[in-house]
């Protein structure tokens, strides 16, 4: 599985790149426009990468791992390590900023986008809001157009490496436009739903929606 793990991704990441480098040159002055100073408020940038959790870092085999999405789609599924892979690939670079005031710049991802995973799973309209598990029992939420973003990915790949355990391997969520909390590390379920079920943090104080830009750190 290990051999199936990286050979497949060898395979795809040319490809995904150079969509992504396609991507980056249409965009870039767009992107200088809105974010002049990539800083938001509140927040210093840091070079190495700290790894929060709740004391607990779970393994999780890739050769065990399934990835579940259900709840409100007309095609649910649990999808093996493999099955997974077999997915367009997805590349992207963006800048993490959590909530305890780092930030780091320049992360380039590896996984399957988020806008991937929904035609695979046709949420149905009543579909509003969507809720991550993972193996540690945290749960994080968003809304559909959050997740639904053409940012948003599941990363297996941070720097061309895979994810270690400590940041959430073999695969976690990247929602670039939100604080880092809502980035659930080894997620193993994604549920779709009518309704919203405020996650770990945000019955604990933290904002629902969690933008950056306007300080929603705290509610
Ligand atoms: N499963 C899980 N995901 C999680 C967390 C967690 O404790 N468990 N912590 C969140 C918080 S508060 C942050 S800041 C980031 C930290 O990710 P990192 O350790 O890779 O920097 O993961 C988020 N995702
Ligand atoms: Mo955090």
């Amino acid at each position: 599985m290990t051999e199936t793990f990286s050979g497949a991704i060898r395979d795809k990441l040319i490809a995904a790149k150079q969509q992504w480098a396609e991507k980056g040159r249409l965009l870039t002055g767009k992107k200088d426009v809105n974010r002049e100073n990539r800083l938001p408020p509140g927040q210093r940038e840091v070079r190495d990468w700290p790894v929060l959790d709740l004391g607990i870092t779970p393994h999780v085999d890739p050769a065990s791992w399934r990835l579940s999405i259900g709840g409100e789609v007309e095609n649910p599924v649990s999808l093996t390590m493999a099955q997974f892979l077999d997915l367009p690939a997805f590349y992207d670079q963006s800048d993490i900023h959590c909530v305890t005031s780092w930030s780091r710049y320049d992360n380039h991802w590896q996984g399957v986008s988020a806008l991937e995973l929904a035609r695979l799973v046709h949420p149905t309209d009543k579909a509003k809001y969507v809720l991550f598990t993972a193996h540690d029992g945290y749960t994080t939420n968003v809304t559909r157009g959050q997740f639904l973003d053409d940012d948003v990915l599941l990363a297996h790949h941070w720097q061309d490496k895979p994810l270690g355990d400590e940041h959430g391997g073999p695969v976690r969520v990247i929602i670039p436009k939100l604080y880092f909390w809502k980035s659930a590390k080894w997620v193993r379920e994604i549920t779709f739903s009518a309704t919203d079920k405020p996650g770990f943090w945000e019955t604990r104080g933290y904002h629902n929606n969690a933008d950056p830009w306007t300080e929603q750190r705290y509610s």
